[in-house]
């Protein structure tokens, strides 16, 4: 798919209805300055779309993207921001589950992982929660530019067995150098085909808090 045109639509706080709404939305997750926003900005070939920072906790709001005016791309507040206050914390995960599982037209979640690092407890029970709520994921494996292809074959097992998924099922990118885009673009314009998920729960359900 070739992006001819991408815009930035609007940030909330929490889930609230909007005019673009019919629009199928595909999320960004994952833990702070794992490189989200700077995905969102590859995929879109628009390096001031969405702001990105080295310092983590720099995304906090739901922040909705329009792509070729076919669909949406949400980035979300980051989760396991160690310098965050508690209350922060619960805020930003708010916005996250209330999002998630308010969204009548998300068709997929991009859930990131740094590729050096094993995931956290946080990746985990995140993978576990879209599991719960049968909201459709694929693990994207960020900064892959920052190793070698021999160490990124050592860590992608490891992803792999944290988070209970198959090694093709989880996708190397780097915003740097743009590994990985087109991929990750041709299995966006697969999902866009697909009909909207329809999570089967209520957020507040979650066993277990994202923070
Ligand atoms: N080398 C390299 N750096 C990256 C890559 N992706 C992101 N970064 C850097 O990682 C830092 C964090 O990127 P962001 O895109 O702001 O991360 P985020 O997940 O949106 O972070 P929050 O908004 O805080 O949750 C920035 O300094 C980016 O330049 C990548 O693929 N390669
Ligand atoms: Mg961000």
């Amino acid at each position: 798919m070739i992006v001819k045109k991408a815009r930035f639509v609007r940030s909330m706080s929490a889930f609230e209805p909007f005019p673009e709404q019919g629009m199928p939305e595909i999320a960004m997750v994952g833990k702070s300055n794992v490189g989200k926003s700077s995905l969102i900005n590859a995929l879109t070939r628009n390096s001031k779309l969405a702001h990105t920072s080295s310092e983590p906790g720099k995304t906090r709001l739901i922040n909705l993207y329009m792509v070729n005016e076919e669909f949406l791309l949400a980035d979300l507040p980051g989760y396991g921001f160690a310098k965050a206050s508690k209350q922060e914390k619960q805020k930003w995960a708010g916005m996250i589950e209330g999002y998630l599982c308010s969204s009548q037209n998300l068709r997929h979640v991009f859930q990131l992982v740094d590729i050096r690092h094993a995931p956290t407890a946080d990746d985990q029970t995140m993978v576990e929660y879209l599991r719960h709520y049968g909201i459709p994921f694929t693990v994207v494996a960020t900064k892959a530019d920052k190793l070698s292809k021999a160490q990124r074959g050592r860590n992608i097992p490891l992803i792999c067995r944290t988070l209970s998924v198959q090694p093709w099922e989880v996708l190397v990118h780097s915003s740097k150098d743009g590994t990985g885009s087109e991929a990750l673009m041709g299995s966006i314009e697969a999902l866009l085909n697909q009909a909207p998920v329809k999570p089967d729960g209520d957020a507040a359900e979650a066993a277990e808090t994202i923070e």
